[in-house]
Parts: structure tokens; sequence; C-alpha cells
């Protein structure tokens, strides 16, 4: 079983937590980086949900410097360059792919890897140790999903190395609520909670149109993503 099944084929998002309804004033709130929009909201939001989303979803820019995507590009590489990019199966919810796990990798990038741990996970054993890595070709795109919660627990936090990229997050009851957030090359994003719970995920495809309303061009991107452990009463169950 390729890796992206496992994390990506569930999808029924918990039903427990709950979205704030109540003003539903009609917003299109927009929030800037060098001048230009990095997050925008389409449809009918409520303040309070605009506050608790952004709360769940952050972006980090610069997290990593052009020195430590290099370096983990470089190990990347190495893993990869035996494999294919996959395309065109009917369930696939990624087109243009080639992925692997890693786990012992180089003290450099260890290095790098328990910050992101420090900044994204509220304990040293929250997270899973392996870490996906996964190529996305120039002309690759991942489908809007929901990660699965057999294999991945609150938290998933993801480094995007190569290129921009834009994610798209849309409400998987209210299909008119989207978000869409410019995933910076070097940058660091950490979903949790309602954003990954009650809302798909995708990578849009290169020059896509966006509700920033400007062109972000996706080159090949590898993004490196740490889960935290599945919730332990889901394998009680
Ligand atoms: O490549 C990414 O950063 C997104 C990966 C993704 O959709 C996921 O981990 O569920």
């Amino acid at each position: 079983m390729s890796v992206y099944c496992k994390y990506f084929l569930t999808t029924s998002p918990l039903k427990s937590l709950k979205i704030i309804h109540s003003l539903g004033c009609s917003v299109r709130r927009r929030f800037y980086y060098n001048d230009r929009p990095y997050v925008s909201f389409g449809g009918v939001w409520d303040i309070n949900l605009q506050k608790v989303f952004c709360k769940d979803m952050q972006v980090i820019f610069d997290f990593l410097s052009e020195k430590d995507e290099k370096s983990l590009v470089e190990e990347a590489e190495k893993l990869l360059k035996r494999l294919r990019y996959e395309y065109d199966h009917w369930d696939n919810a990624i087109h243009g792919y080639r992925e692997t796990e890693h786990l012992h990798w180089n003290e450099y990038n260890m290095g790098i890897l328990k910050r992101v741990q420090k900044t994204a996970f509220h304990s040293e054993t929250q997270d899973m140790k392996l870490v996906h890595i996964l190529d996305l070709a120039e002309n690759g795109f991942i489908k809007p999903h929901v990660d699965s919660i057999k294999f991945c627990g609150n938290t998933i936090a993801g480094l995007s190395l190569l290129s921009d990229s834009v994610m798209r997050l849309c409400h998987t009851v209210e299909k008119d609520k989207v978000v869409d957030v410019l995933l910076k090359q070097r940058s660091l994003y950490i979903m949790k909670g309602i954003a990954r719970y009650e809302y798909t995920h995708e990578i849009l495809g290169s020059n896509v149109p966006n509700l920033m309303n400007y062109t972000v061009h996706k080159s090949r991107r590898v993004s490196v993503i740490c889960r935290s452990m599945p919730e332990m009463d889901f394998h009680q169950r």
C-alpha cells in the first residue's frame, strides 16, 4: 500500500468538533505578506470562526533557510531518485507524485525536524517518528481529502521545498466556505483542530485560479510532512 493511501483515504471527519455559525456576516478578509495576500476567504464566514480557523491553520514563512532547504532536498532526492512519478489511477487522491517515508535523517536535517517538532507539537512523544516525503511534479496536484484518523492525529506539519503552492481548504458540509492559503517555498504550515478535521485540503495545480487573485506558479514541489500520532481511543474502539 502506498503511503498516500494510508494517510489520505478515510475521511470521515470527527463529528464532535463544533463550528460557530451565529452571526453569519459576509466577509472576504485578507492577510498580507510583502504586500500580497497570503490567505483569502471565500463564502460567508462568521468573524469568530475565522479567528478559530486562523489559530488552527498557521503558516510560518521563512521557517527554513536556503541552506536548510538544500540539505533536506539532497537527502530526499537520494530516497526518491529510483521512484517513478505516478499518474492517472482513478482512485488516487494525488496526481503526478512520488513519495516515501524516512526515519534516520542526517544530523543536520534531524536538527531541522526537531525544530518542527518543538514548533508544531505539544510534546516530544506526540509526533510520529516516520516523516513523509511527498514529491509533486510540476503538473502534479493533490485532490481534496481529509487525512485518515486511523493513521494521523490532531496535527499535520508540512515544510514546503522548491516551490510556492496554494493549499485550498473547503468545509466538508458548507461547500462554499473556502480558504486559499499560500504555502511559500521554505515555509512551515501547521494544520490542526477544525482545519484538520472539518475541512478538506488540497494542493492546487500550477496556475489554477485562486481566491488571492494572483497567479501562483507551482513548479516541482517537495513537502516534508510530520504528523501527530493517531488518537489512542481510535485504536481502542
Ligand atoms: O504536500 C503537502 O504539504 C500536503 C500533503 C497533504 O495533503 C497531507 O499530508 O494530507
